[in-house]
């Protein structure tokens, strides 16, 4: 990569947590349960291992509010203390999120890395970043992650406490010309991701004149969104079980039975309090599921809390303004499940179990999206005189005749067509209107 900051940025958190052994924290809050805590944990863990760091030890407490300096009481970053000293472990990881100031004094009394949920993910969008939006992208969100917590290095930071004569030495200027620096590229990364997605904005656009649906499949990370597109077009897309191993997308055209084809793109993955700042920086990237025609939401049925997944997976989606895109639920994994499925799909009206790894229940699947990618097409109304037969016809052939009356000048009607078809037939119509579903 070109720029030196990047590499060094990435190389620090990646070097931090490369085959470390770490020490979890995690506080349970006011209304949590342990287990809720313990959930959270498990989680963290399967991130540090993606990560490619091991989980040495966890230590927990249970507080009402986090303590301002240390996020933890003192009397357990003693204990944190003696636990890292016990087990050789150089780094400490916190599920909760830290603010600068906690993660620096943290860092102080400990003698090592502290790190939040927040830098873990990071580390890994940043390893498994490939193309050049992807990176742009994850560049940005950790120097946005950074800037607040630049420091002179540790030790002249010690020295230098307390102000007046030696605090502004060169240490301080270098902080100042960092953090310049940190800022005139977070907006150069600003622009050229605008501008990024001004292209894909223009091609998104000609895609629908191309008439061609759009679904995105979006879900929880690890859920088997890749395993789907691979399975239903042979996208040969790399499928890990790892946390975020997809980050750029890829879409592919599927043919949908009995119905048009559609551009199924696969993307991102979410999950449970996904950094701001993340989503923030990968809205060119997220933008796909907004300006979406479905969202074919994919949940892992085999996790412990399905539905907790779907929650934190819609908070996301509202997020970036994709909340209003109708949902086709597909529970995967089926074939771990001792009903395939069946209940959770009772409790989701409409959703389908798939394994889409043993291409279970893929028919089910297509036929259930081509409905709804029926249901929800746009109802164009058209005043086509009453000598044209022949549009009549074409309007019956091509669409789904919703409603026909007789009207003063030709016959009124209203259908829903594929855009393609729309748009050959314009000089009929009238309007178009969403039918929604
Ligand atoms: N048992 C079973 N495993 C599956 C199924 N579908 C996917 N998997 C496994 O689940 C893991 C994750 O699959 P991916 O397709 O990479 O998941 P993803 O949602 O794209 O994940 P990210 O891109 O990392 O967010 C892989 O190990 C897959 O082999 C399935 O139907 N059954
Ligand atoms: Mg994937």
């Amino acid at each position: 990569m070109s720029n030196p900051y990047q590499e060094a940025l990435t190389q620090t958190l990646i070097e931090r947590s490369f085959r470390e052994r770490i020490v979890l924290v995690g506080v349970t809050m006011g209304g949590q349960t342990d287990e809720e805590t313990d959930e959270g944990l498990d989680e963290l863990s399967l991130l540090i291992d993606t990560a490619g760091a091991d989980e040495a030890a966890r230590v927990t407490q249970r507080r009402d509010v986090p303590d301002s300096a240390f996020y933890i009481g003192k009397g357990k970053v003693e204990e944190l203390k003696e636990v890292c000293l016990a087990l050789d472990a150089d780094t400490v990881v916190f599920d909760n999120e830290l603010t600068p100031g906690q993660q620096y004094n943290l860092e102080r009394a400990l003698g090592r890395t502290a790190l939040d949920r927040t830098a873990v993910i990071l580390d890994i969008f940043a390893q498994n970043a490939h193309t050049q939006e992807g990176k742009a992208q994850v560049e940005l969100a950790m120097l946005r992650y950074r800037l607040p917590r630049l420091r002179r290095g540790a030790k002249a930071g010690l020295s230098q406490q307390g102000g007046g004569i030696g605090t502004r030495g060169p240490g301080e200027t270098r902080l100042e010309v960092d953090r310049r620096r940190i800022m005139r590229r977070i907006e150069k990364l600003e622009r050229d991701l605008k501008d990024l997605q001004r292209t894909r904005s223009t091609q998104r656009k000609s895609r629908s004149r191309s008439g061609l649906a759009s679904v995105v499949i979006v879900g929880y990370t690890n859920a088997g969104k890749s395993t789907l597109l691979n399975s239903l077009t042979r996208a040969g897309v790399l499928v890990e079980d790892r946390l975020f191993a997809t980050l750029d997308p890829t879409t592919r055209r599927l043919s949908l039975p009995g119905g048009e084809p559609v551009l199924l793109t696969d993307t991102v993955g979410f999950i449970r309090a996904l950094p701001h700042g993340l989503v923030e920086s990968f809205k060119s990237t997220l933008e796909v599921a907004a300006a979406a025609d479905m969202l074919v939401h994919v949940v892992d049925g085999s996790a412990t809390h399905p539905d907790q997944q779907i929650t934190a997976v819609r908070e996301v989606l509202a997020e970036i303004g994709a909340d209003n895109v109708p949902e086709f639920i597909v529970f995967n994994k089926a074939d771990m499940l001792d009903d395939h499925g069946a209940s959770l799909v009772e409790e989701y009206q409409g959703a389908v179990a798939v394994s889409a790894l043993q291409q279970q229940g893929m028919d089910v699947l297509l036929r259930r999206l081509s409905d709804r990618m029926r249901a929800i097409s746009k109802v164009t109304e058209l005043l086509v005189p009453f000598e044209r037969g022949d549009i009549v016809a074409s309007v019956h052939r091509e669409g789904e005749v919703v409603s026909i009356e007789e009207a003063e000048t030709g016959l009124r009607i209203r259908a829903r067509l594929s855009e393609a078809s729309a748009g050959r037939l314009r000089e009929f119509v009238v309007t178009t209107s969403n039918s929604g579903n």
